[in-house]
């Protein structure tokens, strides 16, 4: 396992390394102090959705008498619009990584105080250091899990839409046009963010994913633009069942997510097999980061539950649940067989050369990216 997690560590530190190289703005902390805690028992936490095992919060009320609000969320750019417009009422929330960096640019996290961590050594140190690159000194967050952007199929019928070659390995599955014009009969989806849609687009045409170049992101919005006919939806949970059930046959979605319809759907013995790629072409990786936000009034609370799930056992019952890879390494002897060894979860060396970060995109490209993705779904 270590050998596996070095070596996915040195792609990673490339590929932060470009990311980081992007983001040219400061980390401006602000000064304010964090706001005092309360002495309720109660804790609000903000997470993605299906991401949680199903005893992971009763256990942590049952321990410590602290009532957990749990809401969830399926997108970067609602929490981040959430986040940005204030005071969030949450005590907890989960961005992935590059949406982090520019959080904390703009003072909406605390300062965590890390000697208030009794399980903190559990947290690889080589992820660490990648992960610094974006939040430095790791001074604002904890690694939650982590994976890829990637494609879930019903076997039986994308080779009933493609034939027995249908390019079950290549985004060409679902970017090439006359593909998903086939496929669009058996139901179709795409995740709803822009900032996980148009950088593979763009890899499998043969540009650089995370450009800015204006020209360049165009040549995406094109393409998916002559796609937009034959995508059912854009959603980023609603896939899970829809896989499962048989009513999408593909989707653009997360590792851990396929992974959880494939087990659903054998669960319900139907006969529904779905299969979880990463596209020989490459495909994004990322990284979702616990944070406490500035006005949290259950910073004490929060500490506690942070400090909790860094615990191995409770790590590992939360990625044998979810399908997902952790930073946690002592929690590595407690992960199932089954997790540890399928390469959709931690993905074999020949991926992994071919896995990318996603930039911290500069507001003016973020407003680009938003204003294509409106048209591109409603047609305005
Ligand atoms: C959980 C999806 C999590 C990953 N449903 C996206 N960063």
């Amino acid at each position: 396992m270590k050998h596996r997690l070095t070596a996915l560590t040195a792609l990673v530190l490339a590929g932060l390394a470009a990311g980081c190289a992007r983001d040219a703005g400061t980390d401006a902390q602000s000064g304010a102090e964090p706001a005092p805690a309360a002495a309720s028992k109660v804790l609000n936490v903000y997470n993605w959705s299906d991401y949680i095992a199903e005893d992971t919060i009763a256990n942590f009320e049952k321990e410590t008498g602290i009532k957990v609000t749990y809401d969830v969320f399926d997108s970067n750019e609602v929490l981040e619009a959430k986040l940005m417009s204030g005071n969030t009422g949450y005590d907890i929330v989960v961005p992935s990584l590059t949406f982090l960096s520019r959080q904390i640019q703009a003072g909406v996290f605390q300062e965590l105080d890390k000697s208030r961590f009794a399980n903190y050594a559990n947290l690889d140190p080589e992820f660490m250091a990648l992960l610094a690159q974006n939040d430095p000194g790791n001074g604002h967050a904890i690694p939650y899990l982590w994976g890829t952007t990637g494609i879930g199929y019903n076997v039986a019928k994308v080779r009933e839409a493609l034939g027995e070659d249908a390019p079950v390995d290549s985004w060409a599955l679902v970017f090439e046009p006359e593909n998903l014009a086939k496929l669009k009969g058996c139901g179709v989806a795409f995740l709803d963010t822009p900032s996980e849609i148009i950088p593979p687009v763009l890899r499998y045409l043969g540009e650089e994913p995370n450009s800015f170049d204006e020209a360049v992101i165009q040549k995406a919005v094109d393409r998916l633009a002559q796609l937009r006919p034959s995508i059912t939806y854009f959603h980023s949970s609603q896939y899970i069942n829809d896989l499962a059930n048989g009513d999408i046959c593909v989707t653009i979605g997360w590792s851990g997510d396929i992974i959880q319809a494939q087990a659903r759907a054998e669960e319900a013995g139907k006969g529904v097999e779905i299969s979880y790629v990463i596209p020989k072409e490459g495909a994004p990786m990322w990284f979702d980061m616990l944070a406490i936000p500035k006005g949290a009034r259950n910073v004490d609370n929060a500490y506690l539950f942070l400090d909790y799930l860094m615990r191995p056992e409770v790590m590992a019952g939360v990625q044998n649940y979810v399908a997902y890879a952790s930073a946690n390494q002592a929690a590595l002897p407690m992960v199932d067989e089954a997790i540890l060894n399928d390469p959709g979860i931690y993905p074999t060396e020949e991926a992994k050369a071919g896995l990318f970060t996603l930039a911290v995109l500069p507001p003016e490209v973020d407003r680009l990216f938003t204003r294509h993705w409106t048209t591109l779904k409603t047609g305005q």
